[in-house]
């Protein structure tokens, strides 16, 4: 990841107009109950430019006339650290995997001298100081303050004269494209994420519940060297599929059922994110077929249209169509609009470091990107849900179905499922 974190940093800094500081922070890991944190996940933004997954870190950028600074500072270690957590990364690792000089990366407690430094009319290493902060002002609801903001206090009131911006923006257009180490990640992460569906359907007849198959699921990607589930793996048997985000997964499994799985594997913070349904007995009934033959032929059409030049919005309503049209032939609705009450959300989204990634939807596609096909219905009346999702790269001549080795055709599956004892 070093030359790639390089390469985004130089990116980020080629946008970004003289006098412009960016500090990103690697961020920690939220509270859980009394004395028990989550783990530490990095902050996507942060990994992306400097390819660490350290909590705390922060990484300063500032823009000048004729140079750039980049620093980074880390936490150091103590003999507490070393003998209750394990040693912190030091600032040769950091430098290592960073490709950030060790002479600029310091201790976290060199932060406050080196900023006011940096802040210095007389003596900044820059000329002059920076004008403007760029913070990442991503808010998880219109109503919380985004968390760099809190980390940015004192900074924002000894230094008001300082306007702030947000870097979000420029970092969501870079990450919708991604390189070609990045779709090597991606391709990790589907191929456990393979791995973990056929356990699933080699196990499914031993199964009794939904939790069963979602924790063979993440046996297998975790034996495979994933980093863990990219979201809560949704295992909805029957009914329960046609709750777009169930996540309970602790009814039992009924033979006759379908089972609708939504789930991923993680490479280092890569996601993967597919969509498969099965037959829990293994055969699909003649009715389920009908309805699944639907949503597939509409995810493969799909999928088929997918290159450079193609909006978000055409794939939608072209996708939409072709579900009333197959919907209407089999008599599931007869108006147009009543395809609502059976497939009730967008044909897809970005895919990366972020499973719903960042970028931007009125863009028209342009190579590079990933993106993931996922048409569905749900007929709740009769407690079926299907839903067939892939991950498609955009490349220059069309697309690449990343995930084309997870099989999804009717005869392979029911072929699959018997033979797999
Ligand atoms: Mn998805």
């Amino acid at each position: 990841m070093r030359e790639h974190a390089t390469q985004t940093r130089q990116k980020l800094l080629a946008r970004l107009p003289v006098g412009a500081l960016v500090i990103l922070y690697a961020g920690e890991a939220p509270h859980k109950s009394l004395d028990q944190y989550y783990r530490y996940t990095p902050q996507r933004n942060f990994y992306y430019v400097t390819g660490l997954d350290a909590p705390h870190q922060i990484l300063v950028m500032a823009k000048g006339e004729e140079k750039t600074h980049t620093w980074l500072f880390i936490e150091e270690n103590t003999d507490y650290i070393i003998k209750w957590e394990g040693a912190r990364m030091t600032k040769s690792e950091a430098a290592e995997r960073s490709g950030i000089p060790e002479t600029d990366i310091h201790y976290l407690d060199a932060f406050e001298k080196r900023f006011n430094l940096l802040m210095n009319y007389a003596r900044s290493p820059l000329g002059n100081p920076p004008s403007t902060l760029y913070l990442d002002l991503y808010h998880v609801r219109p109503d919380v303050t985004p968390v760099a903001l809190n980390y940015a206090e004192a900074i924002r009131k000894n230094y008001p004269e300082l306007s702030i911006e947000n870097v979000n923006a420029h970092l969501a257009y870079l990450r919708m494209f991604k390189t070609p180490l990045e779709i090597e990640y991606m391709r990790d992460a589907i191929d456990m994420t393979r791995q973990g569906l056929e356990t699933i359907m080699r196990q499914c007849a031993l199964r009794t519940h939904e939790y069963q198959l979602e924790a063979d699921f993440l046996h297998t990607i975790t034996e495979a060297g994933s980093d863990g589930n990219a979201f809560d793996t949704i295992a909805a048997s029957g009914g329960n599929a046609t709750v777009l985000h169930y996540v309970n997964n602790r009814d039992t499994l009924s033979k006759d059922d379908l089972i609708l799985l939504d789930l991923g594997a993680l490479k280092g913070p890569y996601a993967a994110d597919i969509s498969r349904t099965y037959p829990i007995g293994g055969t699909f009934t003649d009715r389920q077929k009908t309805l699944y033959e639907i949503v597939l032929s509409v995810n493969k059409a799909t999928i088929a249209m997918i290159k450079p030049g193609v909006t978000w919005e055409a794939i939608n309503a072209y996708a939409r169509n072709l579900l009333i049209e197959k919907s209407k032939a089999i008599g599931l609705i007869k108006e147009d609009s009543e395809i609502s009450q059976y497939y009730y959300h967008s044909i897809g989204h970005f895919l990366g470091l972020d499973v719903h990634d960042v970028g931007l939807y009125d863009l028209p596609l342009q190579a590079g990107m990933v993106l993931t096909i996922e048409p569905g219905l749900y007929v709740a009346a009769e407690n079926i849900g299907i839903r067939i999702e892939d991950d498609v790269l955009v490349t220059e001549a069309g697309a690449e179905n990343l995930s084309r080795d997870i099989i999804k055709e009717v005869d392979e599956i029911e072929s699959f499922m018997k033979h797999a004892r």
